[in-house]
């Protein structure tokens, strides 16, 4: 199987891996119904090939391994009173993730560069998170009125180095990870010196030998490492309005005032819905139940003002002035989690 070279998604066997390489880099590999298809397609005939192996994710383009869901897109398509075949759009994209966790072979994501909302979807699921010193991972959504979905707001919870605190400060703040953080965290498994070369050894050698043989040390001190005393303070606590007076109440200034700051942008009411989708997923049962609530919420927010203005203020018209409307009580959003 092997894709025409226009597609927004390569796929192709190479020796045992099939790989699939993101292609539409002029919208930083945004992802749209298009791919959500190919990938899903590739993974399930993949599944049952003796003849993969492994499977490999990465970028054509060193700049962006996959800047989120193609959230223009969406919007357009709200504009034109096609919410439901948007929602469709999401539940396929959740459905790939849930199958990129429960895949029965190594599932190799190679992140150098940009990797944020989506692209985590994509990636953070896979047995195998390999980053470069060039990768960084943020989940931005509070900025365009969305509520951190792709399973996210499950799985950074409970990646090994994380906590259901450090996952809701990811997810609330939108705050940029390093690849030491990224390390720190959990979300990535293995740092290494070079994608290419990793690459060419992957499929060469298969991922234990390409990893013995490109793995680095973590060089710089991960922010996120020096934070988690604050961060288990004020974002442990379930609603926002809790996590609000924890920080009001917090002694390191200089940690609440970075909190403001990276939240000062977010939509009011998304922020709200999310720390209620976070407390919600800490004791979900499993992915997919985090999924469920995932997709419930985002139906719900999709569907507010907040989706539409935050999209227009940060990818349209770049101008980075949405006027998001006051908060809503958290109790409409906690009649659709479970
Ligand atoms: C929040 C998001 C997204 C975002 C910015 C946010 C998102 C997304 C993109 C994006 C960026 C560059 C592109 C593009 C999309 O930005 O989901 O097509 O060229 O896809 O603050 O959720």
């Amino acid at each position: 199987m092997t894709t025409q070279t226009d597609s927004p998604v390569l796929v192709s066997v190479r020796h045992h891996t099939g790989v699939l390489e993101l292609n539409r880099p002029r919208a930083l590999n945004s992802l749209n119904p298009e791919m959500i298809g190919i990938i899903t397609r590739a993974l399930e005939q993949w599944r049952d090939d003796d003849s993969v192996a492994q499977v490999l994710i990465t970028s054509v383009s060193p700049k962006a391994f996959c800047a989120g869901g193609d959230v223009r897109h969406v919007r357009d398509g709200i504009l034109a009173g096609k919410e439901e075949e948007m929602d469709r759009f999401f539940s396929d994209e959740y459905s790939m993730n849930h199958m990129i966790a429960s895949y029965p072979k190594p599932y190799v994501a190679v992140l150098d560069g940009i990797v944020m909302g989506g692209g985590l979807g994509v990636s953070a699921h896979g047995s195998h998170r390999v980053i470069t010193e060039r990768a960084w991972a943020s989940m931005p959504e509070m900025a365009i009125g969305y509520i951190t979905d792709v399973g996210i707001s499950y799985a950074s919870q409970r990646w090994p180095g994380s906590s259901p605190a450090m996952g809701a400060f990811i997810g609330l703040t939108g705050y940029r990870l390093t690849e030491a953080d990224m390390m720190e965290v959990g979300l990535a498994t293995h740092l290494i010196d070079d994608a290419g070369d990793f690459i060419e050894d992957l499929v060469g050698l298969g991922v234990d030998n390409a990893l013995d043989e490109h793995t680095i040390e973590v060089e710089e001190d991960a922010r996120l490492a020096g934070w988690r005393d604050d961060i288990e303070a004020t974002f442990s606590h379930g609603s926002w309005a809790d996590i609000d007076a924890a920080l009001d109440a917090h002694g390191n200034q200089e940690f609440v005032q970075e909190v403001r700051a990276l939240m000062a942008k977010g939509s009011p009411s998304a922020t709200v819905a999310t720390a209620e989708l976070y407390a919600a997923n800490r004791s979900a049962a499993d992915l997919r139940a985090g999924l469920d609530n995932e997709e419930r919420l985002g139906e719900l927010l999709r569907r507010q003002p907040d989706f539409l203005e935050g999209v227009r203020a940060v990818l349209i018209d770049k101008t980075q002035d949405a006027e998001f409307t006051p908060a809503h009580e958290p109790a409409v959003y906690r009649e659709v989690l479970r």
